[in-house]
């Protein structure tokens, strides 16, 4: 196979002169290639064969103990000018970074096969969708591409059909991390990312196009791509409404994604459209619609069980690709919160022993198709995408934050999701637990400076007279003696509940300095064994903690300088006002 399009036809033979690779496969995404790929991965080791009886199609990849989650140090945007990429990025001049990396490609493909994966982001016949190619010398990512986004043939015809694509160069190179960078080069919509054969460093359909290479193309054309779940809330009257939720890597998007209603709720459904991304358009009559732009489920495994999220715990027990688990002694996959079996190899390949800690890496993943989904919404498939009713930001915060608010108008909603901060995950190298900035959950994953990042998301809201209600959630408040104060997982419906029905004007609230708080009746926690001084304290706020955190806030936009949008320091200084 090749291709008609002259400009995918020369890249590839431009890239393949550089990285001088002993074959060059273009990759159709059928059955055939899959378990060709399988075959080849299990006889060289890249791939470990789980239990055939109860993970039958299940596999188990261990990656380079220096190589399990994103490198945020060594992530860059190169744009022509360093503030276009802003302060929330790294920057380097594009042809330095050219140059640095090519240095890295030079050769690194000899002795390997090159793969050429043409790819669709989103529904394949969706106006909304984008496509893109990645070429690589790692059989694992071509098969995790094959599960995460529409890969093959049809991608092809559909290049073929528009001409443009997004490149995308990966090679894992050495592993050594001091040859691994992930560059982008938004203007030239070309990805570079070489030295890591993991997750968002390596699949660059996901975090390096979806967001980095598309929240920039979003701008120029007026629309959003953004780190956000999609899901579908059906009530018992059968009616469905759609909300978008942004919260940083590994905070329980995918849980929200496929929440279980509680068994107090019966006759309510979740649908999920998506767990990671959302790609948001107006339409004709203003309404703002979203796609998932992937495929598949990149998730979190630690944690997961049949309490926690029993849709993705059943969805992964066939035809999934796990990424650095503990092993059982019959082979079955293992991770801290699986609640069954004992581990008795480590993520590491070693025989387990407490001593080196948790079994399963804590950043460990699952790779599977979204229709092994229980929960999967049929309309993920739509080409127009769902209509979202709410926009709902959230971070990890130990305190500070309230249970829920909402709001006062999209333009208080800019700066609600601009001050967003959360507690640091395993998702990233790097300490875990510390409280950092996140705006919108996309500190790692805006392509530009955050400054015109919030102007474009202002300038949106000019757009339509039927915006959706912005809201703040937080499931992580914890008390005083560090245990979770909101039950969370499928008890969060009911937050979800009183968002909805606040955007129809049907609940109560309470008016404060940050937006509205629902009043405590207008909650309903009925059956839920939480007691009032809780309640309390996760629906009110205080001002002296809020006086700080809005200092904080300021000084962090204050490192944005011009480019920090007026009216955003307008309402926050609002907010500070009406702390009193
Ligand atoms: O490694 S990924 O970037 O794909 C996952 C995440 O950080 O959410
Ligand atoms: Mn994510």
């Amino acid at each position: 196979m090749t291709t008609q399009n002259a400009n995918l036809a020369s890249w590839v033979e431009e890239v393949a002169r550089l990285t001088k690779p002993d074959n060059i496969h273009w990759c159709d995404g059928s059955e055939a290639e899959r378990e060709r790929l399988i075959e080849m991965m299990l006889a060289d080791g890249t791939l470990l064969k789980l239990n055939e009886k109860t993970y039958p199609n299940c596999y188990l990849h261990r990656s380079n103990p220096n190589d399990v989650a994103r490198v945020e140090h060594l992530t860059f945007v190169c744009t022509p000018e360093r503030d276009d990429a802003g302060p929330n990025n790294h920057w380097m001049a594009p042809a330095d970074a050219h140059a640095k990396i090519d240095a890295l490609f030079d050769g690194c493909m000899k002795g390997r096969t090159m793969y050429v994966i043409p790819y669709c982001m989103g529904p394949i016949d969706s106006p909304y969708s984008r496509c893109g190619v990645e070429i690589t010398d790692s059989p694992y990512v071509v098969v995790n591409m094959h599960l995460m986004t529409r890969a093959g043939s049809d991608a092809l015809k559909r290049i073929e059909r528009e001409g443009t694509f997004v490149k995308g160069l990966h090679s894992i190179g050495d592993l050594d991390p001091e040859k691994r960078f992930i560059m982008h080069f938004p203007e030239e919509l070309t990805i570079k990312s070489i030295g890591s054969g993991y997750g968002g460093n390596a699949l660059l359909g996901k975090k390096c196009h979806a967001l980095r290479i598309a929240s920039w193309q979003a701008r120029q054309e007026g629309w959003l791509a953004e780190h956000m779940l999609i899901v579908g809330i059906e009530n018992p009257q059968g009616e469905k409404k759609y909300v978008a939720a942004a919260f940083p890597s590994a905070c329980g998007k995918t849980n929200l994604a496929m929440l279980i209603p509680p068994e107090s709720h019966e006759g309510w459904k979740i649908w999920t459209v998506g767990d990671d991304i959302a790609w948001m358009h107006f339409d004709e009559e203003g309404q703002l619609r979203a796609i998932n732009p992937e495929a598949g489920y990149f998730g979190v495994v630690p944690g997961t069980n049949r309490k926690t999220n029993k849709n993705a715990f059943d969805m992964i027990t066939h035809d999934t690709i796990f990424t650095n688990v503990a092993v059982t002694e019959d082979m079955e996959p293992w991770w801290e919160g699986r609640k069954n079996g004992t581990p008795v190899i480590d993520w590491k390949g070693n025989k387990y022993d407490p001593a080196n800690g948790p079994a399963a890496h804590p950043n460990s993943r699952f790779t599977v198709s979204a229709k092994q989904n229980p929960s999967y919404a049929p309309e993920a498939e739509d080409p127009r995408g769902v209509p979202i009713s709410a926009i709902i930001f959230g971070g990890r915060r130990a305190s500070v934050a309230p249970l829920v608010y909402q709001a006062k108008d999209w333009e208080h909603g800019v700066l609600v999701g601009a001050s967003v901060a959360s507690e640091t995950t395993a998702a990233a190298t790097g300490a875990v637990g510390v409280v950092r900035r996140d705006p919108m959950a996309m500190k790692p994953f805006c392509g530009y400076n955050f400054g015109d990042y919030w102007n474009h998301w202002l300038a949106m809201g000019q757009r339509s007279g039927k915006l959706p209600q912005i809201f703040h959630v937080n499931w992580f408040r914890q008390d005083a003696g560090g245990n979770f104060m909101w039950p969370g997982f499928g008890e969060n419906l009911r937050v979800l509940r009183w968002i909805l029905d606040r955007c129809e004007n049907r609940a109560a609230a309470q008016e404060t300095a940050i937006g509205y708080l629902p009043t405590k009746d207008a909650l309903d926690t009925s059956g839920l064994d939480i007691d009032d001084a809780t309640l309390e304290t996760l629906l009110s706020i205080d001002n002296e903690e809020w006086k700080t955190e809005v200092a904080g806030v300021r000084e962090y936009f204050e490192s944005f300088g011009d480019r920090l949008p007026a009216k955003l320091r307008e309402r926050l200084d609002q907010v500070d006002r009406d702390l009193g």
